[in-house]
């Protein structure tokens, strides 16, 4: 089988080691939009007509079982029009506030995400139906993106400005930040050390890991299951729309996806 994987950057390649340790046999094609970045910055008709097109021509050149936008930001808006054009299972990633809510012991929550997630009635409603027992801050930090790409390209992360940038969840007494966007599990190490109080980081990858499990053992149990897709060994494959950028490549071999 094979999945692709979409974000805007590097973020999703947090996703895809997820799947990757859970799935090893199954292809990974992973679809970066780096021409147009961040998506936290751009309009909603914007970011669901680049995850339309490019997810629609990747999926004319690779057949693809599932598809798993790993871009919170995108999929708060876009989940609805892909998966109305798109004939194979989409599976979006949200904030991971049920666990969060399910996982603090203080009832004190950190949400960590984009400017544009953070903003977004989304979020506000999974907090209303899973979190309404718990204090919930929220942070929508606009270089947070940033520095997790350029480490990434292995410039170290800005530890005094990230330290400032989340030294409301300090003040608030959170013990729990959920990584709201699939770029900040790339930043972990940076964030344990300037918030060493939190006791637990939780983020989506696992959750999805199990659901496109879950899918493709469907399709197979269907008889559908990427049938035309050689057994042997996986070829993993990325795509940029726009130039690879620098480190990428060897990051993904550290992460063991090439
Ligand atoms: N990784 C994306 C997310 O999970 O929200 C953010 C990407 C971006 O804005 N470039």
């Amino acid at each position: 089988p094979r999945v692709l994987i979409f974000d805007s950057g590097v973020g999703g390649l947090s996703v895809a080691a997820c799947i990757r340790r859970k799935l090893p046999a199954v292809e990974l094609v992973y679809l970066a939009d780096n021409a147009v970045f961040p998506y936290g910055d751009q309009s909603e008709s914007v970011v669901i007509e680049r995850c339309e097109s490019l997810i629609s021509s990747a999926l004319a050149e690779f057949s693809c079982d599932v598809v798993v936008i790993a871009c919170n930001t995108a999929s708060t808006v876009v989940l609805p029009h892909v998966r109305a054009t798109i004939p194979v299972p989409v599976v979006g990633v949200v904030p991971a506030i049920k666990p969060a809510a399910a996982t603090t012991r203080n009832g004190r929550i950190g949400v960590l995400a984009t400017p544009a997630t953070v903003r977004r009635p989304y979020l506000d409603n999974l907090i209303r139906e899973f979190a309404d027992h718990c204090e919930v801050s929220r942070i929508g930090h606009p270089d947070l993106v940033r520095w997790a790409e350029n480490s990434v390209r292995g410039i170290g992360v800005p530890h005094q400005a990230l330290a400032e940038a989340v030294s409301e969840f300090g003040e608030a007494g959170v013990d729990t930040v959920v990584l709201g966007c699939t770029h900040y599990p790339l930043l972990l190490e940076a964030l344990r050390q300037v918030l060493p109080d939190v006791r637990f980081w939780v983020d989506s990858g696992e959750a999805i890991a199990r659901r496109v499990e879950h899918l493709l053992d469907e399709k197979s149990m269907n008889g559908a299951s990427g049938t035309s897709h050689p057994a042997a060994a996986p070829v993993r494959a990325a795509l940029f729309s726009g130039p690879v950028p620098e480190g990428v490549t060897d990051f993904m071999v550290g992460l063991d996806l090439c």
